[in-house]
């Protein structure tokens, strides 16, 4: 990050974008489950992060479900319905050869020989460039799924990630694939790799990556833990979520948090999840100036300060 704002190799302006970068860039997160920075200069949106980690995991691509949490991405629709290249999970688990995903070929490979280094999710298409004005050409070129030592390690490789706008919620949702993953493949989570073609920083944005930059390295640094994702989940788990999802996005339903806690069935892994679904929902539709303190009461100490930070009706 520092390297596109302090000393970017290329001043860039594809697109209209004028944007500072640096040429293939790699980290490794050792845990990637402490997949969210606790930062006040970069207020990440928990609701968007899990809201769009389940829309990836579900399949989907449509623009009434994630607009609902982003409506900046409704820009990037080319026909107002649906995504196209940035619907990552309707590449990876929509059927690819004869009714089976690009994950379930993978993960029935890796299920078969351990060792494979075949287990590669593709997800960019060169039909993508055929259309000039297609908007919404993917950034994701693939996911590598690598079991080792009984931990499955992912490999991500991006051609071009905005690290301002983009990163934070690429990493959270693709470390929550390697976990949904590890899971299917009864495999401990192991390493994450995030491998970058073209990393900038756009101009516009290049102030506040600066007071981020600061805030990071002026300590002290905040943290808590996030949790394992439950070992049973599965496309059961996904479909039961969004069910509440829908109910609560289309305001059809209002939860308490006891409701949330006591009659749905869900993990409490996944309640805390419907919790910021409800909270959401109490911002969205019901435009509280202050939402019920029950429902940011049940929220874990992380999520809760992420979302008092993030949105004023939960501070007040
Ligand atoms: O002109 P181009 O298609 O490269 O612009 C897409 C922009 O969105 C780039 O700045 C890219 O880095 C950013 N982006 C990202 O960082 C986009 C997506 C959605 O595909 C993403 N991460 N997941």
């Amino acid at each position: 990050m520092q390297l596109a704002t302090k000393e970017p190799e290329h001043r860039i302006d594809a697109r209209g974008n004028a944007a500072r970068e640096v040429i293939g860039v790699s980290f490794r997160l050792n845990n990637p489950r402490q997949r969210l920075p606790y930062l006040v200069e970069r207020k990440a949106n928990p609701v968007f992060q899990f809201a769009e980690a389940l829309w990836y995991l579900a399949g989907r691509r449509d623009l009434e479900m994630i607009g609902y949490y982003a409506p900046s991405m409704r820009s990037y629709s080319a026909d107002g319905i649906h995504l196209g290249g940035s619907a990552y999970g309707h590449t990876l688990f929509g059927p690819a050869h004869k009714g089976r995903s690009r994950f379930d070929l993978v993960t029935e490979l890796l299920l078969n020989e351990p060792d494979s280094k075949r287990g590669y999710l593709p997800v960019f298409s060169p039909a993508e460039l055929a259309d000039r004005s297609n908007p919404d050409v993917a950034c994701l070129a693939g996911l590598h799924l690598l079991p080792r030592d009984g931990h499955l390690n992912m490999v991500c490789n991006m051609r071009a990630n905005d690290l301002d706008c983009g990163l934070l919620s690429d990493v959270f949702s693709f470390t929550m694939i390697q976990e949904y993953a590890a899971i299917q493949l009864g495999l401990r989570l192991g390493t994450y790799t995030h491998t970058i073609g073209s990393a900038h920083v756009n101009d516009h944005n290049a102030e506040r990556v600066r007071r981020v930059l600061d805030e990071a390295a002026s300590g002290p640094v905040v943290n808590f833990p996030f949790p394992a994702m439950p070992l049973d989940t599965a496309p059961t788990t996904i479909e039961h979520l969004l069910v509440h999802e829908e109910a609560l996005r289309t305001n059809e339903l209002r939860y308490t948090a006891q409701h949330i806690q006591t009659r749905l069935g869900l993990h409490p892994y996944w309640q805390q999840v419907v919790l910021l679904f409800e909270l959401y929902r109490q911002i969205q539709h019901d435009q509280v100036d202050t939402v019920d303190p029950a429902l940011l009461h049940a929220l874990d100490p992380g999520l809760r300060w992420l979302m008092t930070r993030k949105w004023p009706a939960c501070a007040a």
